[in-house]
């Protein structure tokens, strides 16, 4: 595969961009080799910059769920710029993204758009902080709240452990106050959230993908509940990949859990910077100027990606979220035989939540980020390298999910999968 045009601007890249990217998993570092520089997207393709046509399940990493460069999306988008691209002021476009939201998440009374998943996390727990009086969070290992100083704490393994800095620059203070214990562990988040002093906030992801996807185990998602409700803690639900994927109103809808707070993102910008969070009035009630919790925003419901997000929005009708979750089966069936067909079904097994699949390279599902770990990562890295050589995008990290669009075909999942069964034996040698 000819990669020279994306080598020349790779060399460019890194003399002005720490590590030639502006996010590390596009790096494609952990998949052994240099990153791929996109010219367009198709529907559900990607032609990079040397010209080589890939099926896309990267979906920019979620927001793409009606795939790359949608009539509507790109026709709403282009006469917002038209007329502007920012004020600085309100605007009516906020008042009916703001409703939309709302009436599809029932737990959702009031919501505050900002610009980032990372923005709307932080601005949650900020909120869960001041409406509590408390500082402590819960949190799971694996799952990725974007990069707040207090939210990449990772103790890594073990039961409730004292969040230790995951990164240099991470203050200690900023990650003691987090309690890191493993997914789907009901005594470890136990004895996290009953441990001095009472927790602000039970943060989580109510359907992981970033640590591949991991759904709850039964009953998971409801002993946070009442875990949240008995200890005075807020569950906050981070839905900034499940929301508006998984169903309509959410995971919180899909799997029937309400929590106190949900942070948002994605699909609402449709591929354009905007995120938000919400919850009951009473609670957003405290964020200012209606109330003395600060958090504000420059770009803050841009009217440009308003424009997409809406416009993503209204394609998703109950409709849309049917054929999504045809076509999620349509994959999880297709890599399951490919895998059945390579004879490595002692090594690899496909897991999937509607709109989301992960192809694991274990023998059977993960109920954590331990379990992931555990995968064979340097197969992955081959498995994606073969992929990308026969076309296919696979998300460049184990760590990750393969996001189904509305644009996805039958033909792009059967041939997606084809790809699999031939690079798999290869990649696990
Ligand atoms: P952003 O700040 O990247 O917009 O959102 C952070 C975030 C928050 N919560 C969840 C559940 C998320 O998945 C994310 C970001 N997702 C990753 C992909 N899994 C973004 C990709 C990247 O970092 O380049």
């Amino acid at each position: 595969m000819d990669d020279s045009r994306s080598q020349e601007l790779y060399g460019r890249a890194l003399a002005v961009m720490p590590g030639g990217v502006n996010s590390p998993v596009r790096a494609m570092g952990s998949i052994g080799r240099d990153p791929i520089f996109i010219d367009r997207g198709e529907g559900c393709e990607l032609i990079d910059v040397d010209g080589n046509r890939y099926v896309d399940w990267i979906s920019s990493w979620g927001p793409l769920i009606a795939g790359h460069a949608q009539p509507d999306v790109v026709s709403a988008v282009s006469g917002a710029a038209a007329e502007g691209t920012s004020y600085g002021a309100a605007t009516a476009g906020e008042v009916e993204i703001a409703e939309e939201i709302c009436s599809r998440v029932r737990s959702v009374e009031m919501v505050r758009m900002v610009s980032s998943g990372t923005e709307a996390a932080m601005s949650a727990v900020r909120l869960a902080r001041a409406a509590t009086g408390r500082e402590r969070l819960v949190k799971f290992a694996g799952a990725y709240h974007g990069h707040v100083d207090g939210l990449l704490a990772d103790a890594g393994s073990g039961l409730a452990t004292q969040g230790i800095p995951a990164s240099p620059g991470v203050p200690e203070a900023a990650a003691a106050a987090t309690t890191v214990v493993p997914w789907n562990d009901f005594d470890a988040v136990a004895d996290a959230v009953n441990a001095d002093p009472s927790p602000a906030a039970i943060l989580c992801e109510p359907v992981p993908a970033n640590m591949g996807v991991v759904p709850a185990a039964e009953g998971f998602l409801e002993h946070l509940r009442e875990l949240a409700t008995e200890s005075g803690a807020l569950l906050v639900f981070d839905e900034v990949i499940s929301g508006f994927r998984v169903a309509r109103g959410g995971a919180q809808e899909l799997l029937g859990v309400q929590p106190d707070l949900t942070v948002m993102g994605k699909v609402i910008g449709g591929g354009l910077p905007a995120a938000a969070y919400g919850g009951p009035s009473e609670l957003l009630r405290k964020v200012a100027p209606a109330g003395d919790v600060y958090q504000a925003g420059t770009l803050s419901g841009n009217p440009l990606a308003v424009a997409a997000g809406l416009a993503t929005l209204r394609l998703l009708d109950r409709g849309a979220y049917e054929r999504l979750g045809v076509l999620t089966g349509r994959l999880e069936r297709g890599l399951t035989e490919a895998i059945e067909s390579a004879g490595v079904a002692d090594r690899a097994c496909a897991v999937s939540m509607p709109g989301l699949v992960t192809l694991f390279l274990r023998p059977d599902p993960p109920r954590d980020f331990a379990g992931t770990s555990g995968c064979d990562l340097d197969a992955y890295g081959r498995l994606c390298r073969g992929l990308l050589e026969r076309g296919v995008y696979a998300p460049p990290s184990q760590f990750e999910a393969w996001f189904v669009s509305l644009a996805h075909t039958e033909d792009a999942i059967d041939r997606s999968c084809a790809a699999v069964g031939e690079a798999l034996p290869e990649a696990l040698g």
